[in-house]
């Protein structure tokens, strides 16, 4: 059972595990905390992470980085095609229509499917854990954007399995944040006292998200979050990028945005200026040498200039924090504390934004880079059985309403429900009643599709089957279960029919209930707590309905049963004795990746670790044959001298130089038996001369040795 939490960045990740009692970021093979999100493809294996970035602009068609945003997508999606213009590698439209890389890998073109591509990622990420922690890793709980919808983060989650890992949760990156900042506090109001609001705000590479939650002792609740998913530290750098490139098309006549080459360097470049200029507003020199057609180009930017050449990005920091003040029904004066994390949130002048608008300081006590992976680990703490953490719970929310629509027996008419509402809690079921006499199927889609930055609204449709009417023709009452799960993603969970005599006579087809779920009624514990929460006394969303009502399919009319509790409990009770007989669903998700699909990619990033790992080993080989060279020259000239003939010195400095020679040449790039074989054969000189060399080193030793027993 491992504890470890995963940032997974747009442009960084980090990875936080429990350790000796305590959370700790931890560092890769670079003794780096910051793993980019890059990935490498060469002829003979991949390079991921740090040492994949540093190929950006020199395997730049083979180099994937920037592909957060195409999960869950298909590749004529407009995000995927204004994404792809970015990118200096290829999109592929996959066979599924979804959208994928084509790549140079072990020299011939390859597909690959997002999932394989964060897939890798995420291997690496889980490798970094296993050689941190010194035991195999499976057990994590990896970071999405709070707007992620169910698509995308299906394609997380499978992208998780490619890479063999168990996640545990699919957690918000601003609830992570908000866990991080709120499992240590101390000074958290008791349950029955007015809660402490904090804002979250994160700005990242890619993307700008805001929350803003309640904490009360032991507990946090996400009110409501907001978000520019288009807006982040990359628009900046565009800024300064585009900025250049106009300039040194009149300064140098050179169009910058037709080499890709150039144009990764100017924004690596501008990168660079951007965080300087955080520290620094005077003038700043760009200096990039042979950038184009043999051309060194030189400029200066400063802070103020900057900022102008970003005001139209400055000016959309503010509709979020607008949103989300808006939507959890707050003052500013209700906020305590508002904190920023993420990369962007350093550029003063997105800061001086923030601030403006809550006419209040801002907190930055929080770690900007790893405060997501560190609330991620917390979270895999906390659901880990052999872990003890302190008691937290978490409710976050569903973002974007949810709506069921079905065919009725009237009149060939539809009905629908919106099931879950925006800012809903999350995780959370509802159990809804249907009268019916035959299988049904029901269509889950995102209600206001213009709030959703996805192209369609639909989630996924769910047959219930097995549907028949009772012995005496009337309809029988299918209980179906919906849910928005742990991982923020909605499903029909479950459907039951309820035996007839339990039932008061109801002669009406068209009549639906829908009730939350009570306790009774849970099975697992993501509705426990959410039940228990429901009884903290939040009522939020749901509450406002009535928790049983009683809907007309065909509009005519709505009536509403009565809310109060202790009837819940009662109907509660007597449900507790009727006979449910469960029925199987069929569903069918909106761009799910098939499970043969997955397989395979799972069983090609085996395939690929593998050849990764007979490529190092190969390497190895050649690297020690060169070792020995080197280190059998340097003694021969010092050490060994003694101990060979002259003749016998010239020979095997002659073996040496050759055997160098070999390696630069055809020996460049052999199989590993060769390099071993090379060794071998090296060592059959050495070794009778490293012999003769240690007997006289230890010899005297030795003679010491016998003397003091003596
Ligand atoms: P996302 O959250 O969108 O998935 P990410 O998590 O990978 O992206 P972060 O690591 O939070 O992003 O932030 C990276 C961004 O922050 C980059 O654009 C980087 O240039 C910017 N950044 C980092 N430090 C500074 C700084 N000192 N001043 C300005 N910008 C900075
Ligand atoms: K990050
Ligand atoms: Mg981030």
């Amino acid at each position: 059972m491992s504890v470890v939490g995963i940032d997974l960045g747009f442009l960084n990740c980090y990875i936080a595990v429990a350790r000796s009692g305590g959370i700790e970021t931890i560092a890769n093979e670079y003794s780096d905390r910051c793993t980019p999100a890059c990935i490498s493809l060469g002829s003979r294996t991949r390079a991921i992470g740090n040492a994949a970035k540093s190929q950006i602009v020199t395997n730049v068609r083979n180099t994937i980085h920037g592909f957060k945003k195409l999960h869950g997508r298909s590749f004529d999606d407009p995000i995927v095609q204004t994404e792809r213009v970015r990118l200096p590698y290829e999109l592929q439209k996959m066979p599924n229509g979804s959208a994928g890389v084509k790549v140079r890998y072990l020299e011939e073109e390859r597909p690959f499917a997002i999932e394989q591509v964060t897939g890798m990622l995420l291997a690496k990420l889980k490798e970094t854990s296993e050689n941190a922690l010194k035991k195999p890793v499976a057990d994590c709980v990896i970071s999405v954007p709070s707007f992620f919808t169910d698509a995308e983060r299906r394609s997380v989650m499978a992208a998780a399995q490619v890479a063999g890992l168990n996640c545990l949760r699919l957690m918000n990156e601003t609830t992570a944040v908000a866990l991080a900042y709120g499992i240590y506090k101390q000074d958290l109001p008791p349950l029955d006292e007015k809660p402490r609001n904090v804002v979250f705000i994160d700005m990242g590479h890619s993307a700008y998200q805001v929350s803003v939650c309640a904490f009360n002792k032991g507990k946090l609740k996400v009110l409501a979050t907001t978000f520019d998913p288009y807006l982040g530290g990359r628009n900046f750098d565009e800024a300064l990028v585009d900025y250049f490139c106009d300039e040194f098309k009149t300064k140098y006549k050179i169009n910058v945005k037709e080499n890709s080459r150039a144009l990764l360097r100017l924004y690596q470049e501008c990168e660079k200026l951007k965080k300087l200029m955080s520290a620094n507003a005077s003038d700043l020199p760009l200096n990039i040498e042979c950038f184009m057609n043999d051309l060194d180009v030189s400029s200066k930017m400063n802070r103020a200039h900057f900022e102008q050449l970003c005001a139209s990005l400055l000016v959309r920091v503010e509709p979020p924090l607008k949103a989300v003040m808006e939507q959890a029904n707050l003052q500013r004066e209700d906020i305590s504390s508002i904190e920023i994390v993420g990369g962007a949130t350093r550029i003063p002048a997105v800061k001086e934004q923030i601030t403006k608008f809550f006419l209040k300081d801002i907190s930055t006590t929080l770690n900007a880079d790893e405060a997501v992976a560190r609330g991620c680990a917390l979270q895999c703490a906390i659901l880990s059985p052999a872990f003890k953490v302190r008691e937290f719970s978490i409710t976050d929310l569903v973002p974007y309403s949810i709506t069921l629509r079905w065919k009725t027996s009237f009149e060939d008419g539809t009905g629908d429900c919106e099931v879950f509402c925006k800012n809903h809690p999350a995780p959370f079921s509802k159990v809804i009643t249907f009268h019916k006499k035959e299988p049904f199927e029901l269509e889950a889609f995102y209600t206001n599709s213009h709030e959703v930055p996805y192209p369609d609204p639909r989630i996924g449709s769910f047959t219930i089957q097995n549907v028949f009417p009772q012995s005496d023709g009337d309809s029988s009452k299918v209980k179906v279960k919906v849910r928005v799960n742990i991982h923020g993603i909605f499903s029909v969970a479950s459907a039951s029919v309820i035996e007839k005599q339990n039932l008061e006579a109801d002669h009406s087809d068209a009549t639906m209930e829908t009730e939350t779920s009570f306790k009774n009624e849970c099975k697992d514990d993501m509705d426990k707590m959410q039940v228990d929460q429901e009884e903290g006394g939040h009522p939020k969303c749901h509450a406002e309905h009535t928790p049983e009502e009683e809907i007309d399919h065909t509009g005519a009319k709505t009536k509403s049963a009565s809310s109060d509790r202790q009837e819940r409990l009662n109907q509660t009770i007597k449900k507790g004795k009727v006979k449910s007989i469960d029925l199987p669903i069929q569903s069918s998700l909106y761009r799910q990746l098939g499970q043969d699909l997955l397989n395979s990619y799972i069983e090609n990033e085996g395939k690929m670790i593998m050849q990764d790992k007979l490529e190092k080993e190969r390497n190895d080989a050649k690297n020690a044959v060169e070792e020995y060279v080197y280190d059998f020259r340097d003694k021969l000239g010092t050490v060994y001298e003694k101990f060979i003939t002259p003749e016998d010195l010239n020979k095997l400095s002659a073996i040496l130089e050759d055997t160098e020679n070999w390696l630069y040449e055809e020996g460049e790039d052999q199989p590993k038996q060769v390099y071993v074989d090379k060794f071998q054969e090296l060592k059959k000189y050495g070794q009778p001369i490293q012999m003769r060399y240690m007997e006289h080193e230890e010899r005297p030793k030795a003679l010491n040795d016998l003397g003091k027993k003596i």
